[in-house]
């Protein structure tokens, strides 16, 4: 089934099937690792992300994008590998449609949350194009809130994240502020052997390789 949750912003549960989350986590493992691995991420405010943070393709920092990691150990980012960009494709066309069709993705970012993490609310407006923003979560169960575009409060929407949904958000929902107020500790798929939540988003840089 697929919800349409907002106009653009598509939810596809259970969308990865147990083979594949485990395939996913695997990989995610492998970028995990240094270097140009998982990082705590500083926003230039003084804060600190409680979600940890690893990038591929592109590196992602407060806030811009980069070929090395630059607030980190200053290695070139991990690559983007083709079949990511096949599952981000067949993502949008199972969600919006085979119409929907985009540049290639390339951009991954894979953001990891221990038992208290969370993420406030925001928008994603580093990307220099308008395609849509794939979502794909692994492990425990997340409250992910799905806002509006002109403030960072109500009116929202809260849904559930579980291991192996697929989110989508493009059109007028590209925009839209949004974050997750809460994880649900040890909610995982018992066989998945993840403790704590990963969430991958591919994403379309629109810049120039
Ligand atoms: C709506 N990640 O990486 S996934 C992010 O679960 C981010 O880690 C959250 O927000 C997470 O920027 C939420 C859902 C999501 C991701 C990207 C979006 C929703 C989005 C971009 C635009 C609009
Ligand atoms: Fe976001």
């Amino acid at each position: 089934d697929r919800a349409e949750i907002a106009p653009g912003a598509v939810h596809v549960p259970d969308w990865l099937d147990a083979g594949a989350q485990r395939r996913l986590l695997d990989a995610c493992r492998a970028w995990a690792r240094p270097p140009a691995g998982l990082r705590t991420v500083r926003t230039p405010g003084g804060g600190t992300m409680t979600a940890r943070q690893v990038c591929l393709g592109w590196h992602w920092y407060p806030y811009a994008y980069a070929r090395t990691v630059v607030d980190g150990d200053g290695t070139p980012v991990k690559p983007f590998p083709d079949w990511l960009g096949e599952l981000g494709r067949r993502a949008v066309a199972d969600a919006l449609g085979e119409g929907a069709a985009t540049a290639p993705y390339d951009i991954a970012l894979i953001n990891f949350y221990g038992g208290d993490a969370r993420m406030g609310m925001h928008r994603d407006s580093d990307e220099r194009s308008d395609a849509p923003v794939v979502s794909l979560s692994l492990g425990d169960t997340c409250v992910f809130r799905f806002g509006n575009t002109a403030t960072r409060t109500r009116p929202y929407t809260d849904v559930e994240l579980r291991s192996g949904d697929l989110f989508v958000f493009g059109g007028a929902s590209r925009l839209a502020y949004h974050g997750v107020p809460r994880v649900h500790p040890g909610s995982a798929p018992p066989g998945l052997g993840l403790t704590g939540r990963l969430n991958v988003t591919l994403r379309v840089s629109g810049l120039d390789a």
